[in-house]
């Protein structure tokens, strides 16, 4: 029976940090354990590639959207191998075959009379040319910090409001639908207050996919990305999606708008959503711009990636927010990996080849045994509810409880005692840990798909671990007479500090890298200006100059960009890219004396370095209007 299972598709706006290796890993465990619960599954992971936030980011580097897309979709792909992540389907939203489908679903909601065409409002920065999605008339831009201004342009609209009765039913239908409970709850209160019409094209957008019924509109992004699900195993037979993983703050998207706009097609609804919690570091949510974000690559290069696997999903309930911290990360693994599950397996195997000549005797403790079984039912009650953290604490209490074991029997004694009570005896013990051994590295090959294999191979079971089927998986199982392999440590033990302030300085080169990469250093969040009073001293700092404009042309492509030489007084003319091309003409430019603001960072617009910013008055809904002179002055003058 086939299983299918999705992570979100990730913006490609930035590189791959630990938020979203957090989610892959999380399926691809998911994925391996529903293998040896005997099902065929396949996980899909995959980008979001359109928008404008990607449209910019890749501005801000100077290439084009598409290269950009790219440089930073082959980032994820090489994490995951890295990662040893294994990806059975994915789907890039540039792909021509993800056109296809997302046109294809969009004809059918039109067919069936979901669509319409209708006005959409918003806030739009005409500086950034930014729609900021959930802002009021008079938020600033959370870019430049100016006042948004409303626009209304003519968009198609998805008739979401048709489907509140319908979602509901879904809902109450199958509880399982939404997962947890918080996240359920959450979701049918939202739905139960009503659902508005939702604009599902852009005029104003060029980076996307174009509507198949008039060119100049695009999809807007969650109407595309979210069709990616579909579009990776299109003409096979996995739709629908067993279970799309997802972070909290997406579970809207995915539990309201897709299953909606998948009835309004007439295509199968997923069966599952799951919803986890989120990645704190620092106590903060990890995101770009905030820029508190850790990546797994300085984690995997120093502990390796299964003691990353193995932290997140033991250390945090599924489902629930958890902090990622360096100190406890190697906590964990000294004291689980290297002193639980390692020293087990280095002294059980030692003691094989120590005192049976590398045999595995015969034996085993029936205690012990029942303890075992009952773990490998634990194990799955607790992973069939995606229930990680669980699952992994009984493991291991059945390596404590062998550990405990082996201790009351004290091998090391009975191997000098005489007579064959003390040779039987010492044989039991030493089948009953490694029969616990197996069955524990077992039940930890989803999470531990590096390690487990090497612990496997030592034990020197024939079958591969790989083809370990939980109806098999039973006390017992271990063949006496069977020759062990040479034992090597998994897990050795990892110096804490010296091992955090490597990985601190992995860090910091690789998120050096990962700016240039992305065309930015992390900044702090802009400031929204406020009426709080500033010293004096702080409005010094900005220089504000006379300029003289030299030249002006509309930036091609942009309706709103203008392209100016100003001359502020220094031996070169400045370059800047203003939003004013739809207020002002560059005839009207020209000569013209304006307000410079001249110590401002530079950035990127349309691929053209802007040196400065040009002082305009703008009242919401209005058009800016520049600073000016009546009186004659110079151009480089200063404003104070
Ligand atoms: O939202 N903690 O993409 P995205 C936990 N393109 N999980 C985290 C995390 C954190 N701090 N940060 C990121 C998008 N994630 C859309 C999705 S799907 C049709 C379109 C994970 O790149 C988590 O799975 O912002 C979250 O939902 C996802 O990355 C957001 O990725």
């Amino acid at each position: 029976m086939k299983y299918y299972l999705t992570t979100p598709l990730y913006y490609v706006n930035a590189a791959p940090h630990i938020g979203h290796t957090y989610t892959t890993m999380a399926a691809e465990t998911i994925a391996r354990y529903k293998r040896m619960k005997g099902f065929d599954a396949v996980m899909f992971t995959g980008t979001d590639e359109h928008g404008q936030k990607v449209e910019r980011a890749a501005e801000a580097t100077g290439k084009s959207p598409q290269e950009f897309a790219d440089t930073i979709s082959a980032e994820f792909r090489k994490q995951w191998e890295k990662l040893n992540i294994r990806v059975d389907r994915t789907i890039r939203t540039t792909d021509p075959r993800h056109h296809k489908v997302v046109q294809w679903l969009f004809q059918r909601c039109m067919e069936n009379g979901f669509i319409h065409k209708g006005s959409y409002t918003g806030q739009y920065c005409v500086y950034d040319e930014l729609y900021v999605n959930d802002a009021k008339a008079g938020d600033a831009c959370p870019e430049c910090g100016r006042i948004t201004e409303t626009v209304t342009e003519e968009n198609y609209f998805f008739k979401l409001s048709a489907f509140t009765a319908k979602l509901l039913e879904l809902y109450e239908s199958q509880p399982d639908f939404i997962q947890p409970e918080s996240r359920r709850n959450e979701v049918i209160s939202f739905v139960r207050q009503g659902l508005h019409d939702l604009s599902i094209s852009r005029t104003t957008l060029k980076w996307g996919i174009p509507l198949p019924v008039e060119g100049k509109h695009v999809f807007y992004v969650w109407f595309d990305a979210l069709i990616g699900y579909m579009s990776a195993v299109d003409g096979e037979d996995l739709w629908p999606a067993d279970l799309h993983l997802i972070g909290k703050e997406i579970v809207r998207f995915h539990a309201v708008f897709w299953p909606a706009f998948l009835m309004a097609g007439g295509a199968p609804l997923p069966k599952q959503v799951f919803a986890h919690g989120w990645l704190l570091f620092e106590n903060d949510k990890m995101s770009k711009s905030r820029g508190n974000i850790v990546r797994a690559e300085p984690i995997r290069e120093v502990m390796g990636a299964d003691a990353l696997r193995y932290f997140l999903l033991r250390e945090i309930v599924f489902g629930q927010d958890g902090s990622f911290s360096y100190d406890a990360l190697v906590g964990r693994y000294n004291s689980d990996l290297a002193n639980g599950l390692g020293n087990l397996a280095s002294r059980t195997l030692t003691m094989i080849h120590q005192y049976r000549g590398g045999v595995v005797p015969e034996g085993g403790d029936a205690e012990i045994g029942v303890v075992a079984n009952s773990t490998i039912q634990a194990v799955q009650d607790a992973f069939d509810r995606f229930e990680f953290s669980k699952g992994l604490e009984a493991v291991w209490g059945l390596i404590s409880a062998v550990d405990k074991f082996i201790v009351q029997r004290a091998p090391w004694k009975l191997a000098k005692q005489p007579g064959d009570e003390a040779r039987q005896q010492l044989d039991s013990t030493l089948y009953t840990a490694a029969e616990a051994l197996r069955i524990a590295t077992a039940l930890l090959s989803p999470v531990l798909p590096q390690s487990a294999p090497k612990i496997w191979a030592q034990l020197g079971v024939a079958e591969s671990i790989e083809s370990v089927r939980f109806g098999a998986l039973e006390w017992g199982g271990l063949q006496a007479g069977q020759k062990i392999g040479e034992v090597v440590g998994v897990f050795p033990r990892i110096e804490l500090k010296e091992a955090v302030a490597k990985m601190r300085d992995l860090e910091e080169k690789i998120s050096a890298e990962q700016a240039v990469l992305v065309g930015k250093k992390p900044e702090a969040a802009p400031e929204t200006p406020q009426s709080s009073k500033i010293p004096a001293d702080d409005f010094f700092k900005i220089d504000l100059r006379v300029g003289l404009v030299l030249s002006a042309e509309r930036v091609k492509g942009s309706d709103k960009l203008m392209h100016m030489k100003v001359d502020i007084g220094e031996p070169e003319p400045r370059t800047i890219v203003a939003g004013i091309a739809e207020a002002y003409t560059p005839e009207q430019l020209l000569n013209r004396k304006v307000v410079i603001v001249a110590n401002l960072q530079p950035r990127k617009l349309r691929g053209i370095e802007s040196n400065g910013m040009i002082v305009a008055a703008s009242i919401e809904g209005g058009k800016p209007v520049l600073a000016g002179f009546h009186e004659d002055i110079p151009a480089g003058a200063r404003l104070k």
